[in-house]
């Protein structure tokens, strides 16, 4: 009796306990193990760690990804094992034996993240990931969700939804990007993405507060940890693992006007003959829906656009660009000779029910089905169907409603069950339901799309919008915020998903300048056209039905305002293409709040929501209540500032009170900056007539970049030009210019120094460089 007694002790304890509790070193990491549940964490980078569990089944993740290049999937970083985990030359790993959940710590900087954790959700579906979040800590990220940028104290939903009319609480948006920013609460910041693509539920501290909880419909847990020390080292390593942004052309930095729809050659000749006519800037022109023939996709309405190819061609020469939308749609027209539709039966293209039938469901065109575009087949198949639009000479295409969006049914998509096929991309070739698909499907459109553009014109940066994506759709496509509204709720929504958007891989987003729906009052077109001009990219559009929202549409006054901001961001252009070259390079957001650049503001009381910097030199320092008259302090971070539009240096007293003024958008040049401008034109691809002006605001590191291409192919050649500058005791400015990197020849042959000081300008014209060179500019007080 009593032997059996102890027996039964003995296998309770080895139930109970945790079985096989070990961490074994790996190459890279560490794998632990805990009864039939397994963790591995390998380095990819130093400071970049990949953390997978085994789900319900005991299976590790698919070793594939939509959004992680595959060459840093398979990057891996040195490590030395340790107590517990391992260690890489930035971090420590320790893994619990029995909970399997995480600490991470920072060699230089203590406690990054601890107690990350998860495994099969205990309902039985899905799965779960949690962790603690410290007091005060910020939530930043997670695209464009609405509402502050700090998502602190909040949930959201992942699953892209067709969200029109969208509010500042509205969620689940158009796009799911699983990547969230944590940071403050006297910690090193962290990025952590979870790359599951299945409807899944963000809570940062709002069920339970102190905890971070992650939960999935389905799909596997596979978590990219990514260290600062900085919160740009952890963008830039985010990018790092899903691909930089693709480089928009320069004239996608232009001005762009859109409307649904400009419903007919002669309107959008009128159009743009009104443009060179008020002598307002435009750089492309987009064609909604109404161009096409019964909405249908890859066709045109001859009625209305009888020499559609001829206006492109027009516009064309006068540096205005087109971009026709195509939606993913296609009309389910059998026997009526539509190709998109015939060919793409032909190739066996097409979403597929879950008995097995092609799945037909109402969208612009009438019935509609939906190419599979998750296999590589069906993406080519797509992408050649764009040879009509590059023949055209068009500057880009826009992919809308590719959530994807479904009329007449309460979930406004697709079933879960419908039927994807999978193939490339390393996985292995399988069928995948709606449920798994549904979150990545704009992307992948986007990225047929992209590809399509690539392969007809090869070297040609293609330009492609799309609404819906996931993370790591940057790769393929710029993208807006969808359908906003007119109002001053919304012009705040959109600086702060523009900024959330940057910091989620997203370097180039765009909202609709005026609000999709309702029409702008001027006020708020002129306000909204002012903070735009200090934006990635500036596309102006409106709903059809809605009030125009064209820069003239409030007489004179009002349009000499745009204009005026218009044109500036036109003198930007040097500064603003440089930066995106950079963004499309490393990922830094060429947009960004407040704390990316000065960390000290992070817990500032100053509001900060409708103040960010770009580029982190010019600093944007807008009303966080945009329609009130009364004064608002400019949230300036400690050191000295310019005033951009006088140039003068800008008041010391702090706090720094500003007395809101229709015609002006403050904005301040941090001491220090070199900021190379232009001649304004009419277009970006005009040279500019006049040398390149180099504003120089004098201050500590102080320095700029001189940057120029020819604006459009991916691999070509470049011009990099360092900048410095500094002060001496008697006031003498010395710039100096490094030697230039790359043998592109910029437009400039001349530049004209400009220092801005207390007591005015100065300036001095020389040749532009080619070689290393110095050229003092003498002190105000020098004979
Ligand atoms: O294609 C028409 C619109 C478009 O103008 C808008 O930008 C998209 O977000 N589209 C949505 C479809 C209809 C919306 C009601």
């Amino acid at each position: 009796m009593k032997r059996i007694k102890s027996l039964v002790i003995l296998i309770l304890a080895i139930l109970v306990s945790p079985a096989a509790a070990s961490v074994v070193p790996l190459p890279h990491g560490a794998e632990a193990a805990s009864g039939a549940r397994k963790v591995r964490v390998t380095a990819l980078q130093d400071n970049v760690l990949h953390i997978e569990m085994t789900d319900a089944a005991g299976h590790w993740p698919e070793a594939a990804s939509w959004a992680v290049l595959a060459k840093s999937r398979a990057a891996s970083a040195p490590v030395r094992a340790s107590a517990g985990g391992f260690e890489t030359d930035a971090l420590k790993v320790t893994v619990d034996p029995s909970s399997l959940r995480l600490a991470v710590e920072r060699k230089d900087g203590g406690t990054i993240i601890d107690g990350l954790g998860g495994g099969p959700a205990p309902s039985g579906e899905g799965v779960v990931v949690d962790a603690e979040m410290p007091t005060g800590q910020h939530i930043f990220g997670m695209g464009d969700k609405t509402g502050s940028i700090d998502r602190a104290g909040r949930s959201f939903i992942d699953w892209n939804t067709d969200a029109y009319n969208f509010t500042s609480s509205t969620d689940p948006l158009y796009k799911s990007i699983p990547f969230f920013i944590a940071a403050g609460a006297g910690r090193q910041p962290y990025g952590l993405f979870f790359d599951n693509t299945f409807r899944t539920r963000f809570d940062f501290g709002a069920r339970r507060p102190g905890r971070i909880a992650i939960d999935a419909d389905g799909g596997p847990i596979d978590l990219y940890l990514i260290t600062g020390p900085s919160i740009g080292d952890v963008v830039r390593g985010y990018v790092w693992l899903t691909g930089a942004a693709a480089m928009p052309p320069r004239w996608a930095f232009g001005y762009q006007q859109s409307r649904w729809s400009y419903m007919s050659e002669a309107e959008a000749r009128q159009l743009v003959r009104r443009f060179a006519d008020e002598r307002f800037p435009l750089d492309a022109v987009w064609f909604d829906i109404d161009y096409q023939d019964r909405n249908r996709p890859f066709t045109i309405d001859r009625k209305a656009f009888p020499h559609f190819e001829k206006l492109i061609a027009d516009l064309n020469k006068q540096g205005v660009h087109s971009i026709p939308i195509v939606d993913l749609h296609i009309a389910a027209a059998p026997g009526q000779g539509y190709a998109p539709y015939d060919s793409g039966v032909a190739g066996d293209h097409f979403v597929k029910r879950a008995d097995g039938k092609t799945y037909v469901a109402p969208v612009w065109p009438g019935p509609s089905v939906f190419p599979d575009f998750t296999q590589e087949r069906t993406r080519r198949w797509w992408g050649r169907m764009f040879k009509m639009f590059a023949d055209m000479g068009v500057g880009g295409i826009w992919n809308d409603m590719n959530e994807p969006a479904i009329f007449e049914t309460p979930s406004k998509t697709m079933p879960l069950d419908n039927l994807h096929r999978i193939s490339g991309d390393g996985f292995a070739p399988r069928t995948a339901t709606h449920a798994e698909i549904h979150n990545v499907y704009g992307m992948e459109n986007s990225r047929a799309t992209f590809e399509g553009l690539l392969a007809l014109r090869p070297n040609q940066r293609p330009f492609v919008m799309t609404r819906a994506s996931y993370a790591g759709g940057q790769r393929y496509a710029t993208t807006w915020s969808g359908d906003n509204s007119s109002s001053w709720d919304h012009l705040k929504l959109a600086v702060q998903q523009m900024e959330s958007l940057g910091l989620s891989g997203f370097s180039f987003p765009a909202n609709d300048v005026g609000g999709f729906t309702g029409g702008p009052s001027p006020e708020l077109l002129t306000r909204w056209f002012q903070y735009a001009a200090f934006m990635p990219v500036f596309r102006d559009h409106s709903q059809k039905g809605a009030p125009r929202a064209e820069p003239w549409v409030d007489g004179e006054s009002e349009l000499a305002i745009r204009r005026h901001y218009v044109e500036e961001r036109y003198r930007l252009l040097p500064y603003i293409y440089a930066l995106a070259e950079k963004a499309g390079r490393t990922g830094e957001p060429m947009m960004r709040p407040l704390f990316y650049d000065y960390p000290q503001l992070l817990d500032s009381d100053c509001d900060q929501s409708m103040q960010f910097t770009l580029g982190g030199r010019l600093l944007i320092a807008g009303n966080p209540r945009p329609e009130s008259p009364r004064d608002y302090q400019a949230c300036l971070p400690a050191g000295g500032w310019y005033d951009y539009w006088t140039g003068k240096p800008a008041p010391t007293k702090r706090p720094l009170m500003i007395t809101p003024r229709h015609e002006v958008l403050p904005v301040f040049v941090r001491a220090g900056s070199i900021i190379p401008r232009q001649p304004s034109v009419m277009h970006t691809d005009a040279k500019p007539d006049g040398p390149l002006e180099l504003d120089i605001y004098p201050g500590p590191d102080c320095s700029g970049v001189l940057y120029d291409d020819d604006g459009r192919s991916i691999k070509g050649d470049f011009r990099r030009q360092i900048v410095t500058c500094a002060v001496d005791a008697g006031g003498a400015v010395t710039v100096r210019f490094s030697k230039p990197e790359g043998r592109f020849k910029p437009w400039w042959r001349q530049i004209a120094i400009v220092v801005h000081t207390e007591k005015g300008e100065r300036r001095r014209m020389i040749d532009a460089p080619n070689a290393p060179m110095t050229a003092v500019i003498p002190s105000m007080q020098a004979p």
